[in-house]
């Protein structure tokens, strides 16, 4: 992993980071886990804006994310997550 991701090690202690690419109006993984305190980044790699929002209670959002740009954003908590720009682009994260 490490050889291959050598940037997601370079953190100190036991927190990892994971991305999530966002391209052809999907999530991809679009149903990730992770353990609590690591760090999701999501990339867009569409030619459209995209954004990250909290699914039942809006209790986060990355806002828009342009073209070639990417948020991130540290897990604590299990969330269901969709694009509030195009409803159907829906995500989840898992907490192990
Ligand atoms: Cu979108």
């Amino acid at each position: 992993m490490c050889l291959f991701l050598s940037w997601s090690c370079s953190t100190p202690g036991k927190s990892k980071t994971y991305t999530v690419e966002i391209k052809d109006m999907k999530f991809v993984p679009d149903d990730i886990t992770v353990n609590k305190g690591d760090t999701i980044i999501w990339i867009n790699r569409d030619i459209v804006p995209h954004d990250v929002t909290e699914e039942e209670t809006k209790a986060w959002t990355s806002r828009p994310i342009l073209p070639g740009k990417s948020w991130k954003m540290k897990v604590t908590v299990p969330s269901n997550y969709y694009c509030s720009i195009h409803l159907v682009m829906k995500g989840r994260i898992r907490i192990q």
